[in-house]
């Protein structure tokens, strides 16, 4: 079995007794719809319609072929691939044998996954020959050399490492092949990160179906549901809140899009009837100007009767303008990878929905809010969120020392956010960890500049936030130089990041060179002055 931090035995205890562990491993999901309604449409990608029946057989298929070709029960898998309904498919079969993988999201590039792979080990790599990584097979080579016993690619037509070949009918499924233990690992996901390394969070199957069971119920999600998935498949928001897998589980119909690009969303959404719609805020002011550019484009999304929004701060004045501009119903998310995610309700005012970011799924989120001494505030102060509960992780896969810092020992995870609480409902006001939100894309300060640092020609580096009025923040690199460097010129600097095999949205949009970085009293780099001289350019 692969190693986590496992919950204390009377909270797992408390949570089946409440109903919110079942002991069903994640493909029940699929299992449930099997008998209920086989032939009803799952997926919709491009021109395929994939049932329930189909989305069953070719994950069972894939399944069959890696159990005979030697995985099973505790292996990894590292897989990566856009918005096609394979991703779904490849989910369920590494889940149907015991195999727990890693999403990792299509823009990531070497620098990630090879950390990924680092961490995980994995026996298998599931990739696409349309990521600058698998076009040759250097990458896969690589991988293998390091230990993967097969790498499968979509785009590739020789069978033995063709994805398509690998999902066609072969093998029966041996009879001791199985999913993991409900509450062990089921996968990992992806943490938004701010340490130097990319962080994996391990989800079980019994507290990930929870967050989803419930989040289905809490938006709402029926057999009637279209859902539109344009943002990247295999993020935390998309797949669990209530994401492809609620819609699952409720017998609804997941539709892809390759990105939340506002016209191509809008044919879909005309075409396939869509219902419901997860976006990032800046995805969804894009969407808000397309309609007010022509707004005749609205009667195209009359379907469209729920849109989830979350990922990054949203200000109140666009999120009145969504039912106003787009006609559907607004809900807000506030979740995070990790675990706690929060919802504003269906049946909540106006004045809830619009300013608040939600309350928390379960009664058993306990959620404290602290001062810098780790006091509690009362309602309405600001303070850093604090949470454990029934689908809240309790650490990072293999980091101790990270651990010891993200986890006080009443076992509540410090999210890094800063929240004001009200009435139970949360808003998020900051933010104390240290990373950016671009646009919901999440970047770690440390991880930017350390590959900034190994440039040999700077000596000190610090990554902060700047605000930006499409993405919300954007990032800028202050940079100390070597004595005698010459000049660094921003593409020269993207261009050192991008040799790193660095994912793109990680590149600093800005650059400034100083001759010293300010420190604060403890010596540490003081950001906020950083961030308050950008400030002070732009004024
Ligand atoms: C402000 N900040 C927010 C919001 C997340 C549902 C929705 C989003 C995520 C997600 C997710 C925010 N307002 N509404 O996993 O299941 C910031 C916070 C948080 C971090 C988590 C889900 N919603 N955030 O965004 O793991 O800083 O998950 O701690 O990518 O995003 O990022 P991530």
């Amino acid at each position: 079995m692969i190693e986590f931090t496992r919950w204390p035995k009377d909270q797992a205890r408390h949570y089946r007794d409440a109903g919110y562990w079942i002991d069903q491993p994640l493909t029940q999901i699929l299992d449930a719809q099997l008998s209920a309604q086989a032939e009803a449409v799952a997926i919709v990608c491009g021109d395929r319609r994939i049932t329930y029946a189909k989305l069953d057989r070719m994950s069972r298929n894939l399944a069959a072929r890696l159990a005979e070709a030697g995985l099973s029960q505790g292996d990894r898998a590292l897989v990566q691939l856009p918005n096609v309904a394979e991703f779904y498919v490849v989910f369920f079969a590494l889940l149907r044998i015991g195999v727990a993988p890693v999403n990792a999201l299509f823009s990531h590039r070497r620098m990630e996954m090879a950390e990924y792979a680092r961490q995980i080990q994995p026996a298998v790599v599931i990739g696409s020959r349309a990521h600058e990584l698998f076009r040759d097979d250097a990458f896969a080579a690589e991988l293998q050399e390091a230990g993967a016993r097969h790498v499968l690619l979509l785009g590739e037509d020789a069978p033995e490492i063709s994805l398509a070949h690998w999902l066609t009918a072969g093998p029966e499924l041996p009879a001791g092949a199985g999913p993991s233990p409900a509450d062990e690992v089921a996968f990992f996901q992806l943490s938004g990160g701010s340490t130097g390394t990319p962080k994996l969070i391990p989800r079980t199957h019994n507290d990930y179906d929870y967050s989803v069971r419930a989040s289905a119920e809490i938006c709402g999600v029926t057999s009637a549901t279209r859902f539109l998935c344009a943002l990247p498949a295999a993020h935390n928001f998309p797949l669990s809140s209530p994401g492809a897998l609620g819609v699952f589980h409720a017998g609804g119909t997941v539709i892809l899009a390759a990105s939340p690009e506002p016209l191509a969303c809008f044919d879909l959404i005309e075409a396939e009837g869509v219902t419901m719609v997860p976006l990032v805020p800046p995805a969804v002011a894009l969407w808000l100007r397309a309609v007010e550019e022509s707004p005749e484009r609205r009667a195209g999304l009359a379907t469209l009767d729920l849109m989830l929004v979350g990922g990054a701060s949203f200000a109140e004045a666009t999120a009145r303008r969504v039912p106003e501009i787009l006609g559907c119903r607004l809900q807000q998310v506030f979740g995070m990878a990790e675990g706690l995610v929060n919802y504003t309700r269906l049946d909540d005012p106006d004045g809830i929905v619009f300013a608040m970011q939600g309350r928390p799924i379960s009664p058993d989120d306990e959620i404290r809010v602290l001062d810098d001494q780790g006091h509690p505030v009362p309602d309405g102060v600001p303070g850093a969120l604090a949470t454990r509960g029934p689908y809240t992780f309790r650490g990072y896969y293999r980091s101790p020392e990270h651990n010891a810092q993200a986890f006080d020992a009443d076992g509540f995870y410090h999210s890094g956010d800063v929240v004001v609480r009200e009435g139970g409902y949360l808003r998020v006001v900051g933010r104390i960890k240290d990373q950016i939100n671009r646009g919901g894309e999440k970047i770690a300060s440390e991880e930017v500049e350390n590959l900034l640092m190994r440039h040999p020609d700077i000596t000190h580096a610090a990554l902060v936030a700047t605000p930006d009025a499409h993405l919300g923040e954007k990032s800028c690199a202050f940079l100390v130089l070597r004595d005698g460097a010459a000049r660094l010129s921003p593409p020269a600097l993207r261009r050192h990041l991008l040799d790193a095999g660095v994912a793109e949205y990680k590149l600093p949009d800005r650059f400034r060179i100083l001759p010293e970085l300010p420190l604060t009293a403890v010596g540490k780099i003081d950001k906020r002055r950083l961030r308050d001289s950008l400030l002070a350019e732009t004024a």
